[in-house]
Order: structure tokens, then C-alpha cells, then sequence
């Protein structure tokens, strides 16, 4: 039986990266060795999220003002964490957090060759109602190991070897391209292992969802507003788009991959450079969705396209179902 096999023929990560990677003749299991690394953070992280409201608990019986501490701790344990998974992996040279003002270059004597930009916790400000946040990372190769400069990670997204997330939510879903396709994995607390949920991910080509801050619409340009508009009042007769904003990156962006719609943050006149940060949000979520079948726009061109100039750069964002963003790209060239 097909669904007996899918019981005891386990999947894990693990397991599935490996057989990716064994096409590739010169693979060593670095990247492996690697991602193994990554999930043992998001293992720590998600089981620290489940207990985010159990620590908050304990503390309000005791202390005063722990609820603000212990929120804040979330956010730099999680990237602590992370940060020593991927510098005691071997296989890391230059790392770009969120949570840290400069790159973090590893001590040559535990340099790898890959570099991993990542937002250990994203959505920070749902941490405190317990709605679902995430780890957001990408991962460049470096360009020369005799050599390495930030240079390395200001790549465009498109260079980009392998991109994912790990959402904390009711369950804890890791999504991972390696650059052939979109795979999901669940965590199975009972086994404390990844295991291959969602296969092959594919975002269906036209959504019926739109995802955006809409208390920003004063400040919108007018393409980003003639579009919402659409999506209230279609004119081709079709009926109008549901909204739906988590104000989680990792959350909103992975309903719009499951079940297809646009995702927006985008420029307008209070920041023109929208909100999402290019390395570590952007361009992680982008190759996703292209990976996908999906689009990723900036306003201006095709969001893997961009190349940063600093590493905490910004950048406005569509993504999402092939058509709707096609649709986005035409408001865009309307105006221009
Ligand atoms: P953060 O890094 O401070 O958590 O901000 C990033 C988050 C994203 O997860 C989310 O898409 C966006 O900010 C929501 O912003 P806003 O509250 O302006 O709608
Ligand atoms: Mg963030």
C-alpha cells in the first residue's frame, strides 16, 4: 500500500537532501553536513517558541517586566543559536544576520565554503500572542577562499545555491529549494525529525488572495493601489480576492505558496524602499517562488535580478501566483 509505505518509508531531510545531492558528482556532503546544522537550529528555536508562553507564565507569578525580557531573549537566543549551529558546522565562512549590524567572518580555521545570509526570527512582533513566526535563510557558495570579502554575499538573489524557511506555527513546516524544485518537510515531534511532506511544491498559476498592509494605503504609489483595487472590484467579472495578512513574513508567505495569491510589502512614500530586507527576506522567499512557479517582482524588475550594496539593504516586493504578479509587472509598466 502506498500509504503504509509513507509510514514506514521515512523521509527525513536528511535523507532527501542526500539523494538530491548525489547527483552531483563533486558533492561531498558539505551541503549536507550543512543543512543538518540549520535544522538543528530551527529544532531549537521551535521548541523554544512552544515554550515562549510557558516562560511568560512562570514569569509574570514571579518577576516584574519579564514579559518584555523574555520576548527580547526569543529573538537573540534564537540568533545565537543559529550563529554557532552554522559556525561549528565547518562549512560557513561569512554569515549575515538580521539580529547583527556587520557579517560575521568565521575564524579560517573552521572556513567552509558557503555563505549563509539569514532572520532567525522573523515576525517578531507576533512572538507575544503566539501567532506563527519563522527562520528565513539563504545560501550563497564563496567566490574564492583565499579571498573572502563581503563581496561574497552582496550576490544577486539569482546566485543564490539554496533558500528556505521554517515557519513555527501549529506545526513546524521547513520549506527548501536547492535550486531543483520546492520540498516541504514537517516536524515530527515524536521523532524530533523533518520528514517530507509536501513534495514537489508547485503554487497554483492565479489565486484568489491578496496579502499586503493595508493601513499603509495612504502612502501607496499608484500602481499598488489601482491593483488592490482590482483585487476588491474586478473588472473581468471574476469574483473579488480575499484578504489575508499575518504580519509574519514566513506565515504569509507560506499560505500564498500552498494556496496561490500575491503577497505585497511594497515601496511607498513613508519608505521607499518597502520594509523587507533584500538578503535574509527578499531574496530567500523570491527563489522560492520562482522555484515554485511562481513570479517575484520588485516594482522594477525581477526581484533575483537585484544586487545589494549593503547587507541590511531593503527592497519593495510582489510575489506570488504567475499571473497575479504578471498582472502587478503590467500596472507597473502602465505607469512608466
Ligand atoms: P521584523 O523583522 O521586525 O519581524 O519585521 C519583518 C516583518 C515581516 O515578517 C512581515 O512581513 C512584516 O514585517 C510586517 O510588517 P508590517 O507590520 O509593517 O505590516
Ligand atoms: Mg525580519
Amino acid at each position: 500500500h502506498a500509504a503504509d509505505a509513507h509510514r514506514t518509508d521515512l523521509m527525513t531531510i536528511t535523507r532527501h537532501v542526500l539523494n538530491e545531492q548525489s547527483r552531483n558528482p563533486e558533492s561531498r556532503g558539505d551541503f549536507t553536513i550543512l543543512l543538518s546544522h540549520i535544522v538543528l537550529g530551527c529544532k531549537f528555536v521551535a521548541s523554544a517558541v512552544n515554550k515562549a508562553g510557558l516562560a511568560q507564565l512562570i514569569g509574570l507569578a514571579g518577576e516584574t517586566n519579564v514579559q518584555g525580557e523574555e520576548q527580547k531573549k526569543l529573538d537573540v537566543l534564537s540568533n545565537e543559536v543559529f550563529v554557532k549551529a552554522l559556525v561549528s558546522s565547518g562549512r560557513t565562512c561569512v554569515l549575515v544576520s538580521e539580529e547583527d549590524e556587520e557579517a560575521t567572518f568565521v575564524d579560517p580555521k573552521l572556513r567552509g565554503k558557503y555563505c549563509v545570509c539569514f532572520d532567525p526570527l522573523d515576525g517578531s512582533s507576533n512572538i507575544d500572542c503566539g501567532v506563527s513566526i519563522g527562520t528565513i535563510f539563504g545560501i550563497y557558495m564563496i567566490k574564492d577562499k583565499d579571498n573572502v570579502t563581503l563581496a561574497d554575499v552582496l550576490q544577486p538573489g539569482k546566485d543564490m545555491l539554496a533558500a528556505g524557511y521554517c515557519m513555527y506555527g501549529s506545526s513546524c513546516t521547513l520549506v527548501l529549494s536547492t535550486g531543483s524544485g520546492v520540498n516541504g518537510f514537517t516536524l515530527d515531534p515524536s521523532l524530533g525529525e523533518f520528514i517530507l511532506t509536501h513534495p514537489d511544491i508547485k503554487i497554483p498559476k492565479k489565486g484568489k488572495i491578496y496579502s499586503v498592509n493595508e493601513g499603509n494605503a495612504k502612502n501607496w504609489d499608484v500602481p499598488v493601489a489601482k491593483f488592490v483595487e482590482k483585487c476588491k472590484y474586478p473588472e473581468d467579472g471574476t469574483p473579488p480576492k480575499s484578504l489575508r495578512y499575518i504580519g509574519s513574513m514566513v506565515a504569509d508567505v507560506h499560505r500564498t505558496l500552498l494556496y496561490g495569491g500575491v503577497f505585497l510589502y511594497p515601496a511607498d512614500q513613508k519608505s521607499p524602499n518597502g520594509k523587507l530586507r533584500v538578503l535574509y527576506e527578499v531574496f530567500p522567499m523570491s527563489f522560492l517562488m520562482e522555484q515554485a512557479g511562481g513570479q517575484s517582482f520588485t516594482g522594477k524588475e525581477r526581484a533575483l535580478d537585484l544586487v545589494p550594496t549593503k547587507i541590511h539593504d531593503r527592497s519593495p516586493i510582489f510575489l506570488g501566483s504567475y499571473d497575479d504578479v504578471e498582472e502587478i509587472k503590467a500596472l507597473y509598466a502602465e505607469q512608466a
